[in-house]
């Protein structure tokens, strides 16, 4: 008796780990998903100036080596933006298919023609604006932006 209950406990505790594994991202999409968190995704305030994005730009590892010429932070709550992830897909710059579209708050960070890595300089212009995001997975996690 006691063994068959061991059973039963072994059977749906590889089926909880099964489940778990068919609905977590790859270890590939995951590690572009946390890259998207870092380089996109600041839920924190609703807009930045010039020295949000010189903070930010650095702070997010993205002035180490070279100043990244462009990049925007999207001002809203994670599930918000993974929620972009269901509306229907539409063709990406590169032509994929898995790209998707929604209006967010955001901070555009522009480099200045004048800084030098790591000291990078930016012009910010916060607005809400069409994003596109591109995603992967099961569940559809965002792993680029698009435009
Ligand atoms: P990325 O480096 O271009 O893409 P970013 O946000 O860091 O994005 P690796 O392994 O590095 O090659 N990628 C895709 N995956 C799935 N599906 C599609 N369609 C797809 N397209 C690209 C991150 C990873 O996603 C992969 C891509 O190969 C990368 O994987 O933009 C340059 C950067 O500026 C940002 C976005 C880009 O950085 P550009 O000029 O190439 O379009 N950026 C751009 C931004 O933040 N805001 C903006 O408004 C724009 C226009």
């Amino acid at each position: 008796m006691a063994l068959q209950r061991i059973h039963v406990l072994l059977l749906l505790l590889l089926l909880t780990l099964l489940g778990l594994g068919l609905v977590q991202p790859s270890y590939g999409q995951d590690h572009m998903y946390q890259r998207f968190l870092r380089q996109h995704v600041d839920p924190d305030v609703t807009g930045g100036n010039d020295g949000y994005c010189n903070v930010m730009m650095q702070r997010r590892k993205m002035t180490s080596y070279r100043c990244k010429p462009f990049n925007t932070f999207i001002h809203e709550d994670i599930w918000n933006i993974r929620s972009i992830c269901s509306t229907p897909s539409i063709h990406c710059k590169n032509r994929q298919m898995n790209c998707h579209e929604g209006i967010v708050k955001v901070t555009d960070c522009k480099e200045t023609g004048s800084s030098r890595a790591p000291n990078c300089r930016y012009r910010a212009k916060a607005s809400t604006r069409r994003v596109v995001i591109a995603c992967e997975g099961n569940p559809e996690v965002p792993v680029h932006f698009d435009k």
